[in-house]
């Protein structure tokens, strides 16, 4: 039996969260779920975003599964992650669709923990200012992580994506650990891009990414991008991965303006709970709700609007779940 804490947070967060849900109740494995409340509206009802209560219960949980951040996500998801240790945010972004997007298939491992989200900022007389944290451990970590992943998945290449010609001593300091990192695995290629052109490659070169290394607020930003590519932010899930935690959520936010309309895409929320499931070690079933997940997208009639069809959040899973 797994312990999972489920925070559903704002907006369609805790509607693509339920959909989710009864996808995993169909699988025979036992799941026990406790709710913490979190986000905008507990603030509101509280005066937190994140209550103390439920950093506890995502702690305790053999993983959390989490929906969607809205106004107060500095101090919920941000927070979250580095309350977890999870260090690494894996992001990937890949097509489901072929025929339509190309077979756009990469990995973006996004440091958590440091940058410009650490929340460091301050008024000053002029207006505001923001500080960015790089040390040479994260950046280690997260250089290895990526490393590794790439080796384990039988990938040969690994980008470090930067902007070390303007930001010198962060940015910098970052890509010139990728390199040390880099020569403990011989076998796999390397090169770097700055941010800004990185930008631009995703767009016309897509199929020359197989894993992709970079700092924090980069790697918010890419992976929004590469949504994008791939049929929008419905399509990408994530997982927030530490030495003792595991957070899943979709990569999309709290989409205010569909919230409470039963039309949000559930997609990224179900491939983050496959993610949750292989990190539990249940392999056999991840790979078989992604691949119903994967029929049901490409048949395109149960599903929401996004996708080409009329169903509903709720319909979409519960159809997902009748085909498991
Ligand atoms: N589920 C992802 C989410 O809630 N995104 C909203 C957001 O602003 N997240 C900041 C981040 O991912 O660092």
């Amino acid at each position: 039996m797994y312990n999972i804490a489920v925070l559903g947070g704002d907006g369609i967060g805790p509607e693509v969260v339920e959909a989710t849900i009864t996808i995993l109740d169909k699988l025979p494995i036992e799941f026990n779920y406790t709710y913490a409340d979190c986000g905008d509206a507990c603030k509101e009802k509280t005066g937190v975003a994140l209550p103390d209560e439920t950093i506890e219960i995502a702690k305790k949980s053999d993983a959390v599964l989490f929906g969607a951040a809205g106004e107060t996500a500095a101090d919920v998801i941000v927070r979250l992650r580095r309350e977890l240790e999870t260090f690494v945010n894996l992001r990937p972004v890949k097509s489901l669709e072929p025929d339509k997007y190309g077979d756009i298939d990469f990995m973006i491992v996004r440091e958590n923990t440091e940058d410009l989200y650490i929340g460091d900022e301050e008024l000053t007389p002029e207006g505001a200012i923001a500080r960015k944290k790089i040390t040479k451990k994260a950046s280690d970590k997260i250089c290895d992580y990526a490393f590794k992943y790439a080796k384990d998945t039988g990938r040969t290449q690994v980008t470090c994506v930067h902007k070390a010609n303007v930001l010198k001593l962060s940015d910098g300091l970052f890509k010139e650990e990728f390199y040390k990192i880099a020569e403990n695995y011989p076998d796999i290629d390397v090169n770097d891009f700055y941010v800004d052109a990185t930008a631009m490659y995703l767009i016309t070169n897509p199929l020359d990414f197989q894993v992709i290394v970079t700092i924090n607020l980069y790697g918010d930003i890419l992976s929004d991008e590469g949504a994008g590519l791939v049929g929008g932010l419905g399509m990408i899930p994530s997982a927030n991965i530490g030495d003792n935690n595991g957070l899943f959520e979709p990569v999309h936010g709290s989409a205010p303006d569909i919230a409470g309309q039963g039309i949000a895409d559930p997609a990224a929320t179900i491939l983050s709970a496959c993610m949750m499931l292989d990190y539990l070690g249940e392999n056999e079933q991840a790979r078989r709700v992604e691949n119903t997940l994967i029929d049901v997208i490409r048949e395109g009639v149960n599903v929401t609007p996004d996708l080409g069809g009329e169903a509903t959040t709720q319909q979409m899973a519960e159809y997902i779940a009748s085909k498991l």
